[in-house]
């Protein structure tokens, strides 16, 4: 009994020093936080700070990565060679963003394997919006006009979120993005323009197709949102999902009035009170149904990013034997 005491007490005390001491360091990673200063990976940071910045950063990593697949569809159909090789560095863009934010998570002691796994076995979730199929051009272009208007809509916040790495990361995302939405825009404007009466009817399919999907890119709304008051907190949201929505949908408005296409909402309205547009109900109950893996694309996705994985094997070994190599030589050297 003595000697159990004996071995108690030191360990509660340990425990209660450490507690003391964790609840020091989250006052000051508080302040931190309060001030608007950055959080870089060395630093201090609490489990739950990092573990949902692996989970957001992973997950928008795998989005870019699964969201050259639509597009890809396209490469070998596209109507110009201009038109071409704006959608092949497109596309080469999505690779280079998955690469930043890949890196980006590695910093907070995830590998890149560990990610790959999540997303090949389907436990990491990617956007919903990749789930849709792209069945004709002007699928292109409105990708452009309305998931790259989303996804910039979203992210330049994400350029002030208090994690360094993915802050630094989305500067450059977002400057390249606007490129994307820009260049789906301009095609769309020259269909509507200059094009055929069929080509104008292909891209208001096409927006009516991909308006309510760009809609749930957001996410769920405020009061369902698990994580958004504590991202708010710790500064890795500086804006709601109903906010970004609201604000993504008054741009857009006006977007398809200059474009010459209706959106296809008949409850879209501007309210001069609220200073915002109304809009109709959303389906949520499709976007759990895409998130959680029965969406029309979610399968053919998954087993494209397996394949390529798999595909790619010989490359990762060739070149992990040629590192082994380089590094035995200077060793002899
Ligand atoms: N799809 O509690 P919240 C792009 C999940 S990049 C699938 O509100 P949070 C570029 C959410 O993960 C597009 N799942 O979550 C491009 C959570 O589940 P979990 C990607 C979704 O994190 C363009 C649950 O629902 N952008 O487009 C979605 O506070 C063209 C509850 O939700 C980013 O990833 C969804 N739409 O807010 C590429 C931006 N929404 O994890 C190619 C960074 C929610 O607990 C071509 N991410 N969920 O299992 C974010 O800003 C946030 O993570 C949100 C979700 C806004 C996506």
């Amino acid at each position: 009994m003595y000697t159990q005491a004996m071995d108690l007490a030191p360990k509660e005390e340990q425990r209660h020093v450490r507690s003391l001491e964790e609840v020091e360091l989250m006052r000051r990673f508080d302040a931190k936080i309060d001030a608007g200063d950055y959080v870089e990976p060395k630093d201090w940071m609490p489990e739950h700070y990092r573990k949902t910045l692996v989970r957001q950063i992973s997950q928008h990593a795998h989005s870019e990565v699964v969201g050259m697949l639509p597009e890809g569809n396209w490469v070998t159909r596209a109507p110009t060679l201009k038109r071409k090789t704006i959608l092949l560095a497109k596309i080469q863009d999505e690779a280079g963003h998955g690469l930043y934010l890949y890196s980006a998570a590695e910093t907070l002691g995830t590998s890149r394997d560990e990610m790959q796994a999540a997303l090949h076995s389907g436990k990491a979730k990617y956007s919903s919006i990749f789930n849709y199929p792209t069945l004709t051009w002007a699928d292109m272009g409105v990708i452009g006009w309305l998931v790259d208007g989303a996804a910039i809509m979203n992210q330049v916040p994400l350029t002030r979120c208090s994690y360094a790495p993915y802050a630094r990361a989305m500067v450059r995302i977002c400057r390249e993005e606007s490129f994307h939405q820009r260049q789906g825009f301009d095609a769309l404007n020259v269909m509507m323009r200059e094009g055929t009466p069929e080509q104008r009817a292909m891209v208001q399919d096409a927006t009516n197709r991909w308006w309510w999907p760009s809609l749930m890119m957001f996410g769920p709304p405020d009061a369902e949102s698990v994580h958004g008051t504590q991202n708010m907190r710790w500064g890795i949201k500086r804006i709601s999902n109903d906010d970004l929505r609201q604000k993504f949908i008054d741009a857009t408005a006006e977007q398809a009035k200059v474009l010459g296409v209706t959106l296809p909402d008949p409850e879209l309205k501007w309210n001069e009170a609220r200073g915002h547009h109304d809009f109709g109900p959303i389906d949520w109950a499709e976007f759990w149904r895409v998130v959680g893996g029965d969406g029309p694309c979610n399968k053919e996705r998954l087993a494209a990013r397996v394949k390529a994985y798999d595909d790619g094997a010989w490359v990762r070994d060739a070149a992990l034997a040629y590192a082994r190599k380089q590094a035995t030589r200077q060793e002899a050297a």
